[in-house]
């Protein structure tokens, strides 16, 4: 059955309630192409089964290579019309031919997003180890090698035509007195700053932080705070990178990213979901309402800067999966940042700062809720079916065998590098 054989067989319902939804809702003319623009992109490494330090349980049929990746989210991309963009890590992506790669990700309607660099392990044939910091180590020589892997990412990513480079740092120290915390912050924002001087000029640098993890007791770029300092002593090309799993239980992640947006210095997002730390669980599949909350202070933020909300940040899934089938994790991952999205469009934000100037506690939760617990799926099913995607991928992608097709032409046991 093709996609538009599927759809057939669901448009009668998709129709009905989408007339339901906008008979009781006011919902603004712009709204289903905004979530058109919108997309979001997949992580070579979400690709296959990611496991933990305990086990890793094979999906089966994983991508093997760089194509596969690219074909795994080309088929993504096919479904569900909002995966358009796939982020690279390096060394485990390292394109053979950055001609043909860009060819084929092409055919599938493929961006490459920002490029992501590694030194939070040691790749075989190194030199210099990672064991004790990178960018942030006491010998120059190792934090040299750091930054030239650094600059070397750029590179692959320019013959990608990437735009941006993450770069997310485990360094940090295990036990109090490991490390004199002044110099190893002065020490990472010198790399910082080479790498930086290595950036093509229409690209970003992005700074993830992370609170604990790999090390326990501090990590050098472990809080939003330490993050936009730096980025601020880098320059105007350097933003600070949310992954909704980095912060410490409770953490007002809305307020950071309200803060970080008014500051002009919140460059993007890896969205996941956790209930205890740095989980990688599937997007709005513990905390939706909080995936709304934030979305709510982008689309006001994003609004009151005049951006645009589809090109002006770095929307990227950091994902790991354990249990789910990869491809359906990502689906899932996918339409839950829709859905908050578009519950965020719906938040009558004229409404919500009338009731905020005058005190009124009660209103301002109920037009938050009243967008929060409006059922928006029919509006992203819509924006999928004007894009030729199919009104539910994940049935569609059950009931095509996708997943026992993959098994049949990649085999049972699989594993690509970085998984
Ligand atoms: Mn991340």
């Amino acid at each position: 059955m093709d996609i538009s054989s599927h759809n057939e067989g669901l448009v009668g319902r998709h129709k009905r309630q989408l007339e339901f939804l906008t008979s009781e809702v006011n919902v603004p003319s712009s709204l289903v192409q905004k979530l058109k623009d919108f997309q979001i992109a997949i992580p070579s490494w979400a690709l296959g089964t990611g496991g933990t330090r305990f086990g890793r349980f094979s999906a089966g049929g994983e991508p093997r290579n760089l194509e596969e990746k690219i074909a795994d989210v080309g088929l993504l991309h096919s479904l569900n019309k909002s995966s358009g963009a796939i982020s690279l890590h390096i060394p485990w992506d390292i394109p053979s031919d950055p001609k043909a790669i860009m060819t084929l990700a092409a055919q599938h309607g493929l961006a490459f997003d920002a490029v992501n660099s590694n030194t939070f392990q040691d790749q075989s044939g190194q030199a210099l180890s990672y064991k004790f910091g990178s960018l942030q180590h006491v010998s120059k020589a190792t934090r040299k090698q750091a930054i030239d892997h650094n600059i070397d990412v750029i590179k692959h990513g320019v013959s990608l035509g990437s735009k941006s480079l993450t770069v997310w740092l485990s360094d940090g120290s295990c036990f109090p007195g490991q490390l004199n915390f002044r110099k190893t912050y002065q020490r990472t924002v010198e790399s910082l700053e080479e790498i930086y001087a290595a950036l093509p000029s229409d690209w970003k640098l992005y700074l993830e932080y992370k609170a604990y993890e790999p090390n326990f007791y501090s990590t050098t770029v472990g809080d939003w705070g330490a993050s936009y300092s730096m980025v601020n002593k880098l320059g105007p090309k350097a933003y600070t990178l949310v992954d909704l799993g980095h912060h410490l239980p409770n953490a007002n992640i809305e307020q950071i990213v309200s803060i970080l947006l008014m500051e002009g210095k919140l460059g993007g997002f890896h969205f996941n979901d956790s209930k205890y730390g740095d989980d990688d669980l599937t997007a709005g599949s513990i905390k939706p309402y909080q995936l709304f909350l934030i979305f709510n202070e982008l689309v006001e933020g994003m609004d009151a800067n005049g951006m645009n909300h589809a090109k002006d940040l770095g929307w990227m899934i950091d994902a790991s999966h354990n249990v789910k089938d990869p491809l359906e994790d990502l689906m899932q991952s996918v339409e839950a940042i829709q859905i908050a999205y578009a519950q965020a469009l719906l938040v009558d934000q004229k409404a919500l700062e009338i009731a905020r100037d005058e005190n009124d506690v009660v209103q301002c939760q109920e037009i938050l809720q009243a967008a929060f617990r409006t059922d928006v799926r029919s509006l992203v099913a819509q924006a999928r079916l004007e894009l030729g995607g199919a009104l539910d991928p994940l049935a569609y992608f059950r009931h095509s065998n996708a997943r026992a097709k993959l098994i049949e032409t990649r085999g049972e046991k699989t594993q690509a590098t970085g998984l």
